[in-house]
């Protein structure tokens, strides 16, 4: 009796899958692929690692609003001091520098932090171009310290020569200028260390004529290598892995929003909008926006104001787009709230 041509079929194709199976790994793909064993056994191994998570994402994944883990109490409030003249034009700071601060880096993760006023980033500090700027460093640490700030200023207030020493002050002054956005941080040697242990801020310089009033936010990137082995466990919008995950900031839906970012870190960051574009001023020196767009690559100490509003409520990421900076904690969420004016407005 003749074999039908349908079995004969079935027969040969279920033999053809069963020595699949038995192939080696690396055979399997070089029969897919026609690739030598070796070559495919590379592209095996090459996919096994890209499905290995990050070395932060083994640890912490983005919460979602509800899964508040950061006690709220210890978030770093974004709003930056108001806008606005000093008395009689100067501007007074006291910046007191204090080592091995406990640090809550990430929900659960305590580090020794070296701060300005016991906070990682130090404060935000303002003034208006032109104001004379006078800040007092106290050094209540075991090591020298300084503090250079970015900006138009004499050499002797550059915080590069003058080592302060632990238990002595000294008094910077200087013009605020140009308007914009300068960091400060601490320039003892080894400048990596000190300022890595948390010794960094931002300092905003408003321009004479002042910028449109708008709800405003200070947002500091930067990372921590806890164990010093050159790649950052936690990455942080200013200083806590995931705060304003936990915590998110409340926005309202038209509301125009002025967004300074600095990048303090030794790597590249991309400071992203999710469901929005922005107006970009690169190192807030410029009055006119130079750029539309949702993301900007900010470098090793550079910095930008974004402006935006939101057209839509609801709940909105704000990221590093260097995703695994994002996966390990600079990331958080808007929680844009409905305008009952606007949703009145659209009803009529
Ligand atoms: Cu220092």
């Amino acid at each position: 009796m003749k074999t039908p041509g349908w079995i004969l079929a079935i027969v040969l194709a279920l033999g053809a899958l069963t020595a699949g199976l038995w192939l080696l790994p690396g055979q399997r793909v070089a029969a897919q692929r026609q690739l030598t064993p070796a070559a495919a056994d590379a592209v095996q191994n090459q996919h096994a690692r890209h499905l290995q998570p990050t070395k932060g994402s083994k640890r912490y994944q983005y919460k979602t609003p509800a899964a508040r883990r950061f006690d709220p109490s210890q978030v770093f409030d974004p709003t930056p001091p108001p806008p606005g003249p000093a008395p009689n034009g100067v501007r007074e700071y006291t910046l007191v520098i204090e080592e091995d601060v406990p640090h809550e880096v990430a929900p659960g993760v305590t580090v020794p932090a070296w701060t300005f006023n016991r906070t990682v980033p130090g404060p935000v500090l303002r003034a208006t171009e032109g104001e004379l700027v006078r800040i007092t460093l106290v050094n209540k640490g075991k090591v020298p310290h300084t503090i250079h700030f970015h900006g138009i200023h004499p050499a002797n207030m550059d915080g590069v020569f003058e080592l302060v020493s632990p238990g002595e002050t000294f008094t910077y002054e200087f013009i605020a200028q140009p308007y914009g956005i300068m960091p400060y941080h601490c320039h003892s040697m080894p400048t990596s260390q000190h300022i890595h242990n948390g010794l960094y801020g931002m300092m905003i310089f408003d321009p004479k004529e002042g910028r449109p009033p708008m709800r405003e936010l200070a947002m500091v990137m930067s990372a921590f290598d806890l164990d010093r082995d050159g790649e950052a466990e936690f990455y942080a919008w200013n200083g806590r892995a995931f705060q304003y995950a936990d915590n998110p900031i409340a926005l309202r839906q038209g509301e125009p929003v002025r967004m300074y970012v600095m990048n303090i870190f030794e790597e590249a960051m991309v400071p992203h909008l999710h469901g929005n574009l922005f107006r970009l001023y690169p190192s807030g020196t410029t009055m006119t926006p130079t750029e539309y767009t949702d993301v900007k690559t900010l470098s090793i100490a550079e910095r930008a104001i974004l402006e935006f509003q939101y057209d839509y409520p609801g709940t909105y990421m704000f990221q590093c787009h260097v995703t695994e900076h994002m996966e390990q904690g600079l990331m958080g969420w808007f929680n844009v709230l409905e305008n009952v004016e606007t949703a009145q407005s659209r009803c009529d």
